[in-house]
């Protein structure tokens, strides 16, 4: 079986599973964050990776249809923490550039979270610097309607791609993550650290949530508490773990 017919079945049959991983507040300790990260289990083959299947989702379209599952379930899940008096921050969700071919994207977004009745404000949409290198103006204004309704847009993966800092001050981000190079590349050279601690300002006295990710050990943890950043995401925090896993956690330490 082709990845392709994989996740075409799994499509179908809306089984895309969903990991999450906690996101550290460095303001008060707790953890009400979180990342979404799609996996596919195929008991024939083993797991797929998102490494292996994002590319094919994107080539062949498909990743159109799983973002909107992924959302959905999203949704659900935040809906759960809910009941469960469990205040998650906001889930964030990564979006594709193919996403924004859509000219009903918008619409599919805010169907999909009214439809689960779940608070705009427990969901955050992340997606990458090339995403908006490659669609500025499409990007711009889903950003601008997002925030008309009250739904948080994060850039991701920032400093990896063709930032055009005129452009990214110029969307209304909530908030922006440093990519994981870049955190590492600070533990290794002053000049790096001294750049990261600098945009690190930058961001948030534009008043933007700032969040480091990739964090693997305390050194690192230090190194951004000490650039001033608000989150931080990292496996010396937290893994991605199973949705079950991420709500006995999330109800440990927020
Ligand atoms: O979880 P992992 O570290 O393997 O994720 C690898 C990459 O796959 C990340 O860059 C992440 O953005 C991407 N990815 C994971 N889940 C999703 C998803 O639901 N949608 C999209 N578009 N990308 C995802
Ligand atoms: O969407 P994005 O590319 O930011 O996806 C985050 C990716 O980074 C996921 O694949 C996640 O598993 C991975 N990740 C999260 N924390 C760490 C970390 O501390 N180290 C490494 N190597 N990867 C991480
Ligand atoms: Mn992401
Ligand atoms: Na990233």
């Amino acid at each position: 079986r082709s990845i392709v017919n994989i996740l075409k079945e799994r499509l179908q049959k809306r089984e895309v599973e969903l990991y999450y991983q906690p996101i550290y507040s460095v303001e008060d300790g707790s953890f009400r964050y979180a990342e979404s990260l799609m996996r596919i289990p195929d008991s024939s083959i083993g797991p797929i990776y998102p490494s292996e299947f994002i590319p094919i989702a994107e080539e062949t379209g498909l990743i159109v249809e799983m973002t909107y599952l992924v959302l959905d379930k999203v949704c659900k899940f935040v809906n759960r923490l809910l009941a469960q008096s469990l205040d998650i921050g906001a889930v964030h969700v990564n979006f594709s550039a193919l996403q924004f071919s859509q000219p009903d994207l918008a619409d599919r977004v805010l169907d999909i979270i009214h439809q689960n009745g779940t608070p705009l404000s427990a969901i955050k949409i992340e997606f990458t610097e090339s995403t908006l290198a490659e669609s500025t103006e499409v990007v711009a204004s889903f950003a601008r309607e997002m925030e008309r309704h009250g739904l948080l847009i994060g850039l991701d993966d920032f400093g990896t791609g063709y930032s055009n800092i005129a452009t990214v001050i110029s969307i209304p981000f909530d908030t922006l993550k440093f990519d994981k190079s870049l955190v590492w590349a600070s533990i290794d050279s002053e000049k790096s650290a001294r750049t990261v601690k600098n945009l690190v300002h930058t961001f948030k006295d534009l008043g933007m949530v700032v969040v480091a990710e990739g964090v693997e050990d305390l050194a690192q943890s230090q190194l951004v508490e000490n650039f001033g950043v608000d989150q931080i995401q990292g496996f010396y925090y937290a893994r991605p773990m199973p949705a079950k896993r991420t709500e006995q956690f999330l109800s440990e330490h927020v």
